[in-house]
């Protein structure tokens, strides 16, 4: 490639700063969409899931008068524990309904004088007891009061009990509750999974508690404070099997039922919780001494030998997490199990994990490179919880990102410790720190913590699954623990889980823990940390290498944006700045004003300044031309000098450096390029640039592929980049290079869309068409062939896609397909896809919104997902939004190209015409699309005309 329009080697260096700071601008607007690796790990399913929230408007909440009108409990009362009974039924009632029963006991304590008792009840018929809904007694000496009266408060989900008298303070007292719900297919609470096997429908009860689901299931204290210990009963049929945290503890086999009753918990959060009954299998190791690790799946899954995989994993990450937090894995056993339908990408249910299929299961020779990795980060992610999370959990949800943003971090060292062949460490900067740059930088972004009564709703909880809390939070906790040293951050860790074992903890309490190990930095964690969490977004650091000076400011995608939410930082930051000069590694410099000299960063002549080594500091780097000229020419001649992750911040960074692709042999550089160019993409693929950009980065991408064939050199770790462009010319299937190699360099081709691709393709789909028993089309490839072969063909191809979906026995197969139905040109199929996606026999709830994201991703599925979602909201809204993180990838993921006044006007449109139906967790995300269109709008009319001429000089 040529120059780059946007940085002038003729300007001075206050328009060099704008420009490259606009340059990362376009980087940061830029979204990956890679496919295959969709990192969903505790929550969010969505492929894109860079949707964060933005911070509801500070009403002042008027305070209700009662108490069971707040969303928090009273402080008055503590459960101590819990007797629970659960009779699921796996077959319908003769309404057809699935129902459950259930019995609980609950003993708790009487801290604060009270005569009410306010429990969570939601969606449960509770069993009259001489006219109340609850029965009283208390424990050992304590009299339990009369009951006045009881009601339930549909709003606020309790159960409230009006004694004629005050509990005691100090007595413990026991209520007991038997009731009635439904074993609905909402995926929340206890719920029912079905799937076919052998032509046999299957019913599983499953579970998410995660995050006010418990409620639904008994009544419980449903907040992870009000800890307690819980024995588990579970009622079922011969020949399934009951599972929950404990080891079962007996079985008393009576015709026709089963009763599995489990030891006691430790004392846990009922969001931890899990029950399920199914017939499902599964396959154990003892690897780590005395220690039960258990897979479970379907039983064909198992015996396709699916769960072996994450069976080899678990042992090793399980022990890494107990050599790094210096503490034992507190349970007795640990089970995963591979669910048919689940919401979330994975839960970490305590000792009981539950994954998406796709996540836990593998077949080697069905599953993509892709597949595999996410299987291991998402078992470390939700391994690393047993401890942080589970063990020691956060008093409320207002900390949500100390527990994600931790795990978030953590599972790339557990996951390399596992694979540590792949370099996993390194893609924590595409697919955490880059990802969350993107949204970190609107002026509507929000801080990473939150004030704990800024949160309280079941739908503001469900607000903090947000990119914010995951990406941000674990990209401040790795510079955390880069600036304290990995040892010293493992040390106050171990010494925080050991001090707070079984308890509640603010975020703070982490610091004090790190503080008294810590030291060599120049003010106290706390203080350094408020700055970034108290506040939102992340500085850009410009270095002048010929004075010394440095100075930081806000980085904002458009830096005109007001950003109308006061810091008491004033929008500065405590930045530890890792650098080198000229190869050499210097010592960590603290910026901790706005502006500062080092003079050691003042080079000239060969020397060179990098800042932010590794990246690992949670911030942007800008240079003064000179500097920046020397680092390219650097990635020209020796870019082995810079590591691996700098190299794909410097592509990040600036445009330049795409010219210093074709000696780069690495993946995560490459990936960084390809993501940038996607933006392009998308905000010109409906205009006239689209032309001459195709034709210039297909001829881009066939300069790449030719060097990488002629030096035979093509490595990506076994990557395949998925991206779509249009497929052109030249054959590839005999070049002669090894067979892997092969594969990748065809990979690359059609995706990129050399010549010749499209008959190729096209010949290995119709072949798998022809004896759909055998699919010639290599794991790696198939994201790319299929959709690929999609957008070529007709409905014939279509349909056999739909079949082999319809009977795919891998769900990761299943994934695969449905994404590239969505790839058809053709606008009745596209429609009739859509029409699927709210028939729940034709796409499983759980991949309904995914699938109309995968539609909009298409350009000729972009206005048509629009209106569907439009015309459908309030059925939509009913059936799959409420509270649902997934949701507001969906307003996200339709809007992603959003690019015109037209469409922002739309957008305005959309939200005032239904403002009566209301928009949940999406109503942040619709905020944040239009702020991104406007930006987009802004972008493109700045740029359209150069970024045309641009393309087409160089195409000429
Ligand atoms: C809970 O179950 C255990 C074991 O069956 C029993 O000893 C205990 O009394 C029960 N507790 C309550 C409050 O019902
Ligand atoms: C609960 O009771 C209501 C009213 O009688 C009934 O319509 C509903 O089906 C019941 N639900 C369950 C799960 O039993
Ligand atoms: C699991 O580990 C065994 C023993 O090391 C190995 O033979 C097998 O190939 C592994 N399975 C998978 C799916 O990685
Ligand atoms: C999560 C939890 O409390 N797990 C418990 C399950 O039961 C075993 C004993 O069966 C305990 O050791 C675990 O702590």
């Amino acid at each position: 490639m040529g120059r780059v329009y946007y940085v002038s080697k003729n300007v001075g260096l206050g328009m060099l700063v704008l420009a490259t700071i606009a340059l990362a601008t376009i980087i940061a607007l830029s979204i990956a969409y890679d496919k295959e690796r969709a990192k969903n790990r505790g929550k969010p399913e969505n492929e894109a899931t860079d949707s964060t929230s933005m911070p509801t408007p500070l009403t002042t909440p008027s305070t209700p008068k009662e108490p069971w009108d707040h969303y928090r409990l009273p402080d008055s009362l503590v459960p101590v524990s819990y007797n629970v009974t659960l009779w699921p039924r796996l077959r319908p009632n003769a309404d057809g309904m699935y129902l459950f029963t259930g019995y609980s006991a609950v003993i708790f304590s009487c801290v604060k004088e009270t005569d009410l008792i306010i429990i969570h009840s939601n969606k449960l018929n509770l069993t009259n007891f001489y006219g109340h809904h609850a029965k009283l007694s208390g424990l050992g000496d304590a009299t339990a009061p009369t009951i006045q009266k009881t009601w339930l408060v549909v709003k606020t989900h309790y159960l409230v009990l009006q004694l004629r008298s005050a509990l005691a303070v100090g007595a413990s007292y026991v209520l007991h509750t038997e009731f009635q719900g439904e074993l609905a297919d909402d995926l929340e609470g206890f719920y029912r999974s079905e799937y076919t096997e052998d032509g046999v429908k299957k019913v599983v009860a499953t579970s998410q508690m995660q995050a006010t689901y418990a409620r639904k299931t008994f009544p419980c204290f449903d907040e992870p404070a009000m800890k307690a210990v819980f024995t588990v009963t579970i009622i079922h049929d011969q020949g399934t099997v009951a599972l929950s945290n404990g080891t079962a503890d007996s079985v008393i086999d009576g015709m026709p039922l089963r009763v599995t009753t489990f030891e006691p918990t430790e004392r846990m959060s009922t969001y931890l919780l899990a029950f399920i009954v199914s017939d499902f299998v599964n396959i154990q190791s003892t690897q780590n001494s005395n220690l039960l690790i258990r897979i479970w799946a379907r039983r064909k899954a198992i015996e396709d030998r699916q769960g072996d995989y994450a069976l080899n994993v678990t042992g090793p990450i399980l022990q890494f997490y107990e050599h790094y937090y210096n503490a034992t894995y507190p349970l007795s056993k640990s089970d995963q199990i591979a669910l048919p339908d689940f919401n979330a990408g994975a839960m970490e249910n305590w000792g009981l994990v539950t994954y998406r299929e796709t996540a836990l299961l593998y077949d080697p020779i069905m599953s993509s490179t892709g597949n595999k990795e996410r299987i291991t980060t998402v078992i470390a992610h939700e391994l690393a919880h047993m401890w942080f999370g589970n063990l020691v959990t956060l008093q409320w949800w207002n900390d949500l990102w100390l527990n994600e943003g931790f795990a978030s971090y953590v599972e790339y060292l557990g996951a390399d410790y596992a694979e540590p062949t792949w370099n996993i460490k390194d893609q924590i900067i595409l697919y955490d720190v880059h990802k969350v740059f993107a949204v970190d930088a609107l002026a509507s972004s929000h801080p990473l913590s939150r004030r704990e009564e800024e949160v309280n709703t079941p739908a503001q909880i469900s607000e903090m699954f947000n990119t914010i809390s995951y990406s941000k939070g674990a990209a401040v906790l790795r510079m955390l623990s880069e600036f304290l040293t990995e040892p010293v951050f493992a040390k106050g860790l171990s010494s925080y889980l050991n001090t707070f074992a079984f308890g509640n903890t603010v975020y703070t309490d982490l610091w004090d823990h790190l503080q008294q190990v810590g030291m060599h930095i120049p003010h106290t964690v706390h203080n350094i940390m408020n700055r970034w969490t108290l506040q939102m977004g992340f500085p850009v650091v410009t270095i002048d290498t010929r004075t010394g000076s440095i100075t930081q400011k806000h980085f904002l995608l458009d830096p005109d944006s007001v950003v109308d939410r006061p810091s008491q930082f004033n929008y500065t930051w405590f930045v530890p700045i890792k650098w080198m000069k000229t190869g050499v590694e210097q010592q960590q410099h603290w910026l901790l004003q706005k502006t500062d000299a080092h003079i050691q960063m003042r080079v000239s002549g060969e020397d060179w300044v990098l800042a932010n080594t590794n990246v690992s500091g949670y911030f942007r780097v800008n240079y003064d031309l000179d500097n920046w000229d020397r680092l390219l020419s650097l990635l020209n001649t020796n870019h082995q000098a810079l590591s691996i992750i700098n190299r794909a911040q410097i592509i990040d960074d600036t445009f330049e450096a795409l010219h210093t692709l074709h000696i780069e042999r690495d993946y995560i550089p490459w990936e960084s390029a390809l993501r940038n160019l996607d933006y392009y993409i998308l905000m010109f693929d409906r205009t006239e640039v689209y032309g001459a950009l195709q034709v210039n980065t297909a001829s881009l991408r066939i300069l790449i592929l030719l060097i990488l064939i002629l030096t035979g050199k093509v490595y990506f770790k076994g990557k395949v980049f998925t991206h779509i462009g249009l497929c052109y010319i030249a054959v590839l299937s005999n070049i002669p290079l090894p067979r892997y190699n092969q594969i990748n360099a065809i990979g690359i081709a059609c995706s990129m869309g050399v010549d010749g691709c499209r008959e190729l393709i096209k010949s290995w789909y119709r072949q798998w068409m022809e004896s759909p028993h055998h699919n010639p089309i290599h794991p790696n490839l198939k994201t790319t062939v299929y959709c690929s072969a999609i957008a070529f063909g007709g409905v014939e191809e279509w349909d056999f896609a739909w079949r082999m979906f319809k009977n795919a026995t891998l769900a990761s197969e299943a994934v695969r397909l449905r994404s590239a139905m969505a790839c058809t040109k053709v606008p009745w199929l596209l429609n009739r896809y859509l029409e699927y996606t709210l028939d729940p026999t034709k796409i499983r709830k759980q991949d309904a919104t995914s699938t109309i994201q995968y539609i909009a991703r298409n350009v000729v599925g972009m206005p048509l997902a629009w209106n569907f979602v439009r015309a459908r909201w309030s059925y939509i809204f009913q059936h799959y939004g409420r509270g649902s993180f997934s949701f507001s990838n969906l307003v996200n993921g339709i809007t992603k190209r959003f690019s015109t006044d037209f469409e922002l006007q739309e957008l305005k449109k959309f939200k005032e015409d239904n403002l009566h139906v209301g928009f949940g967790s999406a109503t942040l995300a619709l905020e944040q699309a239009i702020e991104k269109t406007t930006a987009n709008i802004k972008w493109v009319t700045e740029n359209k005309a150069h970024v045309l001429k641009w393309f087409t000089e160089e195409s000429t």
